[in-house]
């Protein structure tokens, strides 16, 4: 089948391999021409979604199977200050109010920054990210409108489920060895422990959780610099949070979903993040791990990638 007219958006290097799906060659990696996003090919399959009994966190139960039906493109590497920037010079994206700071009394606390902003995401802690590191402090509003702009959308909860595992079923896309995550993505990590000994989870202080190892990074890292996982993607575990197109909804396993996609968007609702973020221990990097924050809330730790559709006719 010619797909010419199907990948028109985007542009596709010579000689780029192609994957066979329902008996059309399709590249497995070509940049979107509109947003000079790399995009990684997904292929459809179905998986198991969630943990297994006695594993992980209540929401994540009952682990049930989901089927995708069709091939779609991800973000090779979540959106970069770079990428917003050019998008932000183009158009006014409108978000509404809310953002994050950290406390620097050796806690991690979030608590309000009015000065924070994706250009200066952490002016508390005078970190100051380069270009090419994900784009943060934007709500879930704004990354949609991103995507809206430029032909682009959200990825759904299980998709990007499907995506982060990559084809595997353990905790994490490498294996089940928490000891295995160096190289692989930016975690808490030894650095962070440095810096930050403990963490406050409702007014109350624990230790902080974090990989045995240095992974150079206490706070975002430059997208790409970690390995791919078996998909394709970086940054896909770790690095930052990204928004997913449904409302987070702690119940929605129990209905079974096929597709995996949940309830209808109500404006207040909280919305899935998935893929863990710089500030994870072994816990909250699992691949099964659903967090989720109120869709105007902008975090240091939240960024997003996007999802293309081929133009099937
Ligand atoms: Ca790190
Ligand atoms: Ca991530």
């Amino acid at each position: 089948m010619n797909t010419s007219g199907m990948l028109a958006e985007l542009t596709v290097q010579p000689h780029t391999p192609t994957l066979q799906i329902d008996g059309t060659d399709l590249p497995v990696a070509g940049t979107h021409k509109a947003s000079g996003l790399s995009l990684t090919l997904i292929p459809p399959g179905h998986f198991m979604m969630g943990s297994a009994e006695g594993e992980g966190d209540p929401d994540e139960h009952p682990q049930h199977e989901v089927e995708l039906t069709r091939p779609f493109y991800l973000g090779t590497n979540p959106v970069t200050i770079g990428g917003w920037r050019r998008f932000a010079q183009a158009t006014a994206p409108r978000g509404l109010e809310g953002v994050t700071g950290f406390e620097i009394d050796g806690v991690v606390e979030w608590r309000h920054d009015p000065r924070a902003n994706w250009q200066d995401p952490l002016p508390f802690l005078d970190f100051q990210p380069s270009e090419d590191h994900p784009v943060t402090q934007i709500s879930w509003f704004e990354a949609r409108e991103y995507c809206k702009q430029l032909g682009l959308r959200l990825p759904t909860e299980a998709e990007f489920e499907w995506a982060l595992r990559g084809g595997t079923g353990t905790s994490y896309w490498w294996g089940d060895d928490p000891a295995e995550a160096h190289g692989r993505g930016n975690y808490s990590d030894r650095s962070m422990r440095a810096r930050f000994r403990h963490w406050r989870v409702d007014g109350k202080l624990l230790d902080l959780p974090y990989f045995n190892h240095d992974d150079g990074h206490v706070f975002t890292s430059p997208v790409g610099s970690f390995l791919a996982n078996p998909f394709g993607l970086h940054d896909i575990g770790g690095n930052v949070w990204e928004w997913c197109e449904d409302v987070y909804d702690p119940a929605a396993y129990d209905q079974r979903v096929r597709d995996g996609h949940t309830a209808q968007h109500n404006a207040n609702s909280r919305r899935v993040l998935r893929g863990a973020s710089w500030d994870n221990g072994p816990f909250g990097a699992r691949s099964a791990r659903r967090y989720s924050e109120v869709p105007e809330l902008r975090l240091v730790n939240v960024g997003f990638r996007v999802a293309y559709d081929l133009q099937l006719t």
